[in-house]
């Protein structure tokens, strides 16, 4: 890394001609790209909570990407599946949720839009504990 940097120094002295002043701008540049890995760390963005009985209730877990095999995810704290359980969803921000009764994004599905959710999926086309996987679009 150090022979690499010294590398870039020479580079860019040799560009402007051997000016002394060429010598911080590399440095700068490189400290933006550093930070950056550490302050996306662990951010979930646009999820979908999910939730094991009506009205946002019971166990609950937040699905940060698409996921197309619920039989092997489980609720919190729980050796239950998520499969074929979820009784009520909440999209609570600004991506659109697919949600299909069966694997691999097939079967009949329901499409929650941006901010909307179903307290009772026991009304819906899709009904209650079928879910087995969930799309998400941004
Ligand atoms: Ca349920
Ligand atoms: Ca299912």
């Amino acid at each position: 890394m150090k022979r690499i940097k010294h590398v870039t120094l020479v580079a860019a002295a040799t560009l402007v001609g051997g000016l002394a002043l060429a010598g911080p701008a590399p440095a700068a540049q490189a400290r933006p790209v550093a930070a950056q890995p550490a302050r996306h760390a662990g951010t979930c963005f646009n999820p979908l909570h999910v939730y094991e009985s009506v009205n946002y209730r019971g166990a609950w877990k937040k699905f940060c990407s698409s996921d197309r095999y619920l039989s092997n995810n489980k609720w919190p704290h729980s050796n239950k599946k998520i499969n074929d359980s979820i009784s009520s969803v909440k999209n609570v921000d600004g991506c659109v949720w697919r949600v299909y009764r069966n694997y691999a994004y097939r079967g009949q599905y329901m499409t929650f839009y941006q901010h909307k959710s179903a307290g009772d999926l026991r009304n819906t086309d899709i009904g209650n504990d079928t879910i087995s996987s969930l799309k998400k679009y941004c």
